[in-house]
């Protein structure tokens, strides 16, 4: 699943690579009815209505919300399992079958950059800094091991999301991955890392915004202090 928001440059070039990757793999893009016309390009791509599918979204609903409509795309028809990643390349598709391999001894598997292996190509320093000090916050405030909490790119079993609940999740922003990610950790699941390259777009523009970001800092915070008084309550 990969969703989109003006990425008309790069999304006939993210499901050739993906289908080149993985041949076995469906794909779905779900797109905010983006200005661009990404989805009119995924309409027209050579494998739509057989390996490509297209969600069409009335508008700019924000990225938790579009992959909310995209697992449940996938859900009811049955898929066992799911992998989320970017359209703007960031995310190298040829690990698509090492996250999917992954998950033969996991439920979740982490497309992960702050692990051996693993690394950030051509980002900005500010980029860099902000994805650094905010993982370190996230698992200094939540205690959950998992080392790269804001990664887009992940393979999920369908049981796993269903145990996640992630329909029932309320990120709008970036704080979605966090989100699924402390669920998984509370509800037991096994979510191993696999090392990737991520490496900043070459076409686009990101989407990334301040209050993307203070979404996340303060829904982590609200999280812990939930938890916190839960169990101080019972
Ligand atoms: N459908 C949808 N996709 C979005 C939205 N915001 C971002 N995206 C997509 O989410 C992915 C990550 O966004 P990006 O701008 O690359 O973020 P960055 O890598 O953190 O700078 C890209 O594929 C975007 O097109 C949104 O509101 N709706
Ligand atoms: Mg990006």
């Amino acid at each position: 699943m990969i969703p989109t928001y003006d990425e008309a440059e790069n999304v006939g070039r993210v499901i050739d690579a993906v289908h080149e990757a993985a041949p076995e793999c469906d794909v779905l893009i779900v797109d905010d009815n983006s200005p661009d016309g990404t989805a009119d390009l995924v309409a027209a791509h050579s494998l739509f209505g057989t390996r490509v599918h297209l969600l069409n979204r009335p508008g700019k609903g924000g990225l938790g919300a579009a992959y909310r409509a995209g697992f449940a795309w996938a859900l009811e028809r049955g898929y066992d399992q799911i992998a989320q990643m970017d359209a703007d390349l960031s995310h190298p598709p040829e690990r698509l079958p090492a996250l999917f391999a992954a998950l033969d001894s996991a439920d979740v598997a982490v497309g992960s950059r702050y692990v051996r292996g693993g690394g950030v190509q051509n980002w900005a320093w500010h980029r860099r800094a902000i994805s650094r000090g905010g993982n370190v916050y996230v698992r200094r405030v939540l205690g959950i091991s998992v080392h790269d909490t804001t990664a887009g790119y992940k393979a999920f079993r369908a049981t796993a999301l269903r145990a996640i609940e992630v329909l029932e999740s309320a990120s709008n922003g970036y704080s979605f991955q966090i989100e699924n990610t402390w669920r998984a950790d509370r509800r037991g699941l096994v979510t191993t890392e696999v090392p990737i390259t991520f490496t900043d777009r070459l076409a686009g523009s990101s989407k990334m915004s301040g209050s993307i970001a203070r979404e996340a800092l303060s829904r982590v915070l609200a999280w812990r202090i939930a938890e916190v008084r839960a169990r101080r309550a019972r």
